[in-house]
């Protein structure tokens, strides 16, 4: 089987952080041992049509392995999951449960969070955005209350880590360094539970290291 290979930011903005949606992909394939390369994009390079090609628009990550390439993080991590022992139950039911996990966190959990981290770059100088902002707080914490009841004590969604997790606490970490998820001590236990995991780490470490070189450390 050919080494799969992913893009990432030349230079991310998120500071080293692993925020941007290369490290899930990077998780995945640390959890399931899979070795891979990393091409790095410049924003400009992104919109040109060599990598317009791999994704429509014009966005990281991408995968290509032989001749199949693939965009959309979910989707990336899913094709890796499927592909790989680690990520998904052997039993039918349970896996049909992790996927449902993987969209939730995708579809239902990370738009809102998304919606307040936008506004919180783009709007925040706007007359309107102070009150605007604890609508959009109260958007995520009604996601993260109605996780954190299912959640309750268990280490992980369903059973043992699946690639609904590796979602979850992907989309969760964009909260990182405010104060929604400490509101939720079984979210935020559960998120540094995922950023435990040596796999995480490895790949933080790989992102971090892009980040450093960057910046010219
Ligand atoms: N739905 C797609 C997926 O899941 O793959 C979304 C992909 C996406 O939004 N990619 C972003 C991108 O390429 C990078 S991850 N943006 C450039 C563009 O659209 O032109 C989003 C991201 C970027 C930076 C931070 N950060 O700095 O904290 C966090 C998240």
């Amino acid at each position: 089987m050919p080494t799969s290979t992913i893009t990432a930011f030349k230079t991310s903005p998120d500071g080293g952080e692993g925020q941007a949606r290369d490290m899930r992909v990077r998780w995945a394939f640390e959890e399931v041992g899979q070795p891979y390369d990393v091409r790095l994009v410049s924003f400009d390079q992104m919109k040109q049509p060599a990598h317009l090609a791999l994704h429509p628009f014009g966005q990281i990550p991408t995968y290509e392995e032989g001749g199949l390439a693939l965009f959309e993080s979910g989707a990336i991590v899913f094709h890796i999951a499927e592909r790989h022992a680690g990520l998904l139950p052997q039993d039918a039911g349970a896996r049909a449960r992790a996927i449902t996990w993987m969209f939730a966190a995708l579809s239902t959990v990370e738009p809102p969070i998304v919606d307040r981290e936008m506004a919180h770059y783009f709007e925040r100088d706007k007359p309107w955005h102070a009150e605007r902002r604890p609508l959009l707080d109260d958007q995520v914490r009604r996601r993260l209350a109605d996780l954190s009841l299912f959640l309750g004590d268990r280490d992980w969604l369903d059973g043992p880590f699946s690639a609904g997790d590796l979602m979850m606490v992907s989309v969760l970490r964009r909260l990182n360094g405010s104060s929604l998820l400490d509101e939720y001590p079984n979210l935020a236990a559960y998120v540094a539970r995922g950023e435990g995991r040596p796999a995480f780490q490895r790949a933080y470490a790989d992102q971090l290291a892009v980040f450093i070189a960057a910046s010219g450390g």
